[in-house]
């Protein structure tokens, strides 16, 4: 494990390091809050951060990441946006940091993420169990239009939508933690982080009915793509689920937009190793471009939130 002061993102980190680090971080920063979602199936913490600094006036933007455990350079971008909202030098991103409060929650899943260290690497779910089978697709288990499409109903298949919408308890804290705040905090942008395959994505996941903002959100996906290209070369497409990658339903941002009405409602499929078998596995120093680029886009889309 690694030390809150030696956390970097030269390497992928373990649950402890990552919850070790939040702490630290909280610890040392009075406008970083250390915010406990919930406990996991297994009876592990969710923990993220509150990134606040005096300003009546904001809005509220969510980030949710590691709902797939096997996603590791989501989490590793998660904490790289943590750590450079709060201990960036540029100027720009220090008013972006001011102009919202922040949750920022790296591990959603922290069974299924300590699992890919400790047992299977390419584990996606949680770990609860089903008989001979575990885990239930977090990403497949909200309560919106649940188990439509792009889903399975068998607790063995890696998309396993769960006995019934919003079975698990990680989904259950998660859909409290946000409901109780969108109205009393204003959450405007709910923002998911997955890999791989470099889209940056907006609902509806379950069909391809457009969403009453599709034209803003086709608009300011194509922005935040257009700013990764120019960071790093990167091609990202932009688009609705259903259109960009695959049709599925009961994934947290089409509940975010469909459900609470949290207009402007993204999830990313980050960077994956060009040539390699497990296109999960990507090399750790691909975390830092990878992060920088994600990061740059996010400014995009909460800018260009603020003007819609
Ligand atoms: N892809 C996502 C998945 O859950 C997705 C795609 C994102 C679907 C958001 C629905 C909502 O399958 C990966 N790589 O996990
Ligand atoms: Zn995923």
């Amino acid at each position: 494990d690694t030390k809150p002061e030696e956390f970097d993102w030269k390497r992928y980190h373990p649950l402890e390091s990552i919850n070790a680090w939040l702490k630290k971080l909280a610890e040392t920063h009075p406008e970083v809050l250390l915010v406990e979602l919930g406990v996991s199936a297994q009876g592990r913490p969710i923990l993220g951060v509150q990134i606040a600094f005096d300003n009546e006036n904001r809005t509220t933007v969510f980030v949710e990441s590691g709902i797939h455990a096997r996603e590791w350079i989501a989490p590793a971008t998660a904490t790289y946006i943590i750590d450079q909202l709060v201990n960036s030098k540029d100027s720009a991103v220090q008013a972006l940091a001011r102009s919202q409060r922040w949750y920022i929650f790296p591990t959603v899943n922290p069974d299924g993420y300590q699992y890919t260290f400790k047992g299977d690497r390419m584990w996606r779910k949680n770990r609860a169990l089903f008989g001979i089978c575990r885990g239930v697709d977090l990403n497949r288990n909200f309560p919106f239009h649940w188990n439509v499409t792009g889903a399975s109903g068998d607790p063995c298949r890696y998309d396993y939508s769960g006995p019934s919408a919003a079975s698990e308890v990680e989904t259950q804290r998660m859909i409290e933690f946000i409901r109780h705040r969108v109205e009393s905090e204003r959450i405007r942008t709910f923002i998911s982080l997955h890999s791989y395959s470099q889209m940056i994505m907006f609902p509806y996941g379950h069909s391809a009915e457009r969403v009453d903002n599709y034209h803003d959100l086709t608009d300011i996906g194509k922005l935040a793509a257009n700013k990764i290209k120019d960071v790093s070369g990167r091609i990202y497409k932009s688009g609705s689920i259903y259109e960009t990658i695959y049709p599925s339903s009961g994934g947290s941002k089409d509940w975010a937009h469909g459900q609470l009405k949290i207009p402007i409602t993204f999830s990313y499929e980050l960077r994956g190793p060009a040539d390699s078998e497990d296109l999960f596995i990507l090399s750790a120093k691909e975390i830092e471009p990878t992060a920088a680029e994600a990061f740059a886009s996010i400014q995009t889309i909460v800018q260009e939130a603020g003007k819609r």
